[in-house]
């Protein structure tokens, strides 16, 4: 309750900030995107979580704000780093089930697209399976989103309850395999069998396919032998500050 009066406060005041999780190609360690994570950088509380205060301002309706922040903040800077000679890869931004459904959304991220000189295949949106339970709101939504030329991939799937019937029918280019799947790869068959069975069938639908959560080499191992070729993890790198990717991004300079 003391965190969601200091919300409001906090956005004007410019306490969030974005940390960034590279994407890599596993077979030769290639940089292909980053996503994008919100952070509350609180003045007595130290960095707060967005696990933490996400479900706060979607509670409170500050979500529209903040994700406009977000999603401000996350292609200006990308447009800044490809402005600096960095490499030309995609941004991914988490979007919340009320923003996915905000009046006018196309507009609103066209015109931030349009303020930050991002062109519209360098941004990548995040949504879940969970706003896909009306498959012809969603529809209309995600083909204007398409339309404009915005990038736009499942998060956290196979944990929500995606009709295989929709899926195939959803202007959607990409798949997020959930962590959860890969935590116990190593050990579980079933999991194993989960990974393989989505890489395939994204390969079939002819959709990108990523995997989350990568935090060992016989984890990768497994993803690789399964021809899943995207990684997100920990096994290389956690969520970066900004200094830190351009480090990586301009290294060999
Ligand atoms: O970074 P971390 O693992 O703490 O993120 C926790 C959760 O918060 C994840 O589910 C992530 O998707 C979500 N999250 C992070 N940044 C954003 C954001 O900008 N908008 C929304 N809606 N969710 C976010
Ligand atoms: O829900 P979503 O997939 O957007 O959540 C992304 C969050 O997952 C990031 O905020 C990040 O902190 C967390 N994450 C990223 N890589 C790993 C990983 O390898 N292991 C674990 N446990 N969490 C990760
Ligand atoms: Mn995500
Ligand atoms: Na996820």
């Amino acid at each position: 309750i003391e965190l969601e009066a200091h919300l409001r406060k906090a956005l004007a005041a410019n306490e969030f900030f974005l940390h960034y999780q590279p994407q890599v190609r596993a077979a030769n360690n290639e940089l292909i995107g980053v996503e994008a994570l919100v952070r509350w950088q609180h003045p007595s509380r130290g960095v707060i979580s967005p696990g933490v205060f996400i479900p706060i301002a979607e509670e409170t309706g500050i979500i529209y704000e903040l994700g406009t922040w977000v999603l401000r903040e996350a292609c200006r800077q990308m447009k800044e780093w490809h402005m600096a000679g960095g490499p030309r890869i995609p941004i991914s931004v988490n979007l919340s089930s009320q923003q996915f459904h905000q009046a006018n959304l196309g507009a609103h991220i066209h015109s931030i697209l349009e303020e930050t000189g991002l062109e519209p295949q360098y941004l990548e949106l995040e949504i879940t399976e969970s706003m896909m339970m009306d498959p012809a709101v969603s529809n209309s939504i995600l083909s204007e989103l398409s339309e404009y030329g915005i990038r736009l991939s499942l998060d956290d799937f196979g944990t929500g309850y995606s009709s295989l019937s929709y899926l195939k029918l959803l202007p959607v280019q990409k798949l997020k395999i959930d962590r959860s799947f890969i935590r116990d790869i190593t050990e579980n068959p079933n999991d194993k069998a989960i990974v393989a069975t989505i890489v395939s069938m994204a390969k079939h639908l002819n959709m990108d396919v990523i995997a989350e959560g990568i935090e060992t080499k016989e984890q990768l191992d497994i993803l690789m032998d399964n021809d899943c070729q995207k990684i997100q993890g920990y096994y290389y790198s956690k969520p970066l500050p900004a200094k830190e990717l351009e480090a990586l991004f301009f290294a060999s300079r």
